[in-house]
């Protein structure tokens, strides 16, 4: 369509914006880590939410090439902005990568290449999978997370609780963090249903030795909840919405 024609100059041109949503800690409110997210067009009136473009991006196999200039700019500004800010403990980026990159064979010499080029700290760099991901793994995929782990890269689990992976996926899985959906943060702390899932959640985590992070805090009183049941990380619009990275370099400097 129109939009799909759009969308393939838009890719000649690297014609996208990235905005970095802080991760901070929920008790003190701390910039951890920055989330990278697409942006298109970069400025102008009318963006086009990414819960559009990047399924479109998806079809249309026009995810890698998006998605090699996501990692490409996306460790550049957060390689620039570690070094200016000069943190102990800089940090991290964490970057959205979808099933299809994950299966493209020449996914992970991007990462590398993008790493060697910015000189980002691997371990630094967090890749956020989906549970659909997990789900179908084969030995290609497998082979490339071991090797991203083994230079220290971290794997999280995007969107948990929406997909239907079970148990025996994360254990087997060499995963560091799950990221508790939106969806789950929106009915605490009102819906003891709710409660409950993200405490079990939380505890499954801890039980396993991974990270949590909630979702879409958008209140105070979930992220009073949040802390009580023990989730040290968290992202959302109460913190902060995503920011230009000058403007994350600015919180990072007054928040921390
Ligand atoms: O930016 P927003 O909060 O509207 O993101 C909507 C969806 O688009 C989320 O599911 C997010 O993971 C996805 N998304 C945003 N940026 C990227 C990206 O660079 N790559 C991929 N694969 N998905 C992205
Ligand atoms: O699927 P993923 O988790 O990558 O999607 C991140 C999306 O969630 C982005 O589109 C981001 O803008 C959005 N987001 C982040 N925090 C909040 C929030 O507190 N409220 C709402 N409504 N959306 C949020
Ligand atoms: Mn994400
Ligand atoms: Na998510």
């Amino acid at each position: 369509h129109e939009l799909q024609a759009r969308l393939d100059k838009a890719v000649s041109e690297e014609a996208f914006g990235l905005r970095y949503q802080p991760v901070v800690d929920i008790a003190g409110g701390e910039v951890v880590g920055f989330e990278a997210l697409a942006r298109w067009p970069e400025l102008g009136p009318d963006p086009v939410p990414p819960g559009q473009f990047i399924p479109l991006a998806e079809e249309t196999g026009h995810i890698s090439t998006l998605g090699a200039w996501v990692l490409r700019r996306a460790t550049a500004d957060i390689a620039r902005l570690q070094h200016r800010t000069r943190r102990l403990d800089p940090p991290y980026l964490s970057v959205n990568v979808s099933a299809r990159q994950w299966r493209d064979t020449g996914f992970l010499d991007e990462v590398y290449t993008a790493l060697d080029s910015t000189g980002l700290a691997a371990d630094t760099l967090q890749l956020e999978l989906t549970e659909s991901v997990l789900m179908r793994r084969t030995k290609q995929i497998d082979a490339q997370i071991q090797a991203l782990k083994d230079r220290g890269v971290s794997i999280a689990v995007d969107d948990f609780g929406t997909g239907f992976s079970s148990l025996r996926y994360l254990r087997d899985f060499p995963i560091d963090v799950l990221k508790i959906d939106k969806s789950f943060i929106d009915g605490i702390p009102e819906d003891p249903q709710q409660v409950a899932l993200v405490e079990g959640i939380v505890r499954l985590a801890d039980t396993l030795g991974l990270q949590v992070i909630a979702e879409g805090i958008e209140e105070q009183p979930q992220r009073e909840l949040l802390a009580d049941i023990g989730c040290r990380y968290g992202q959302g619009f109460l913190f902060a919405r995503p920011l230009t990275v000058e403007q994350g370099e600015a919180l990072l400097r007054q928040r921390n």
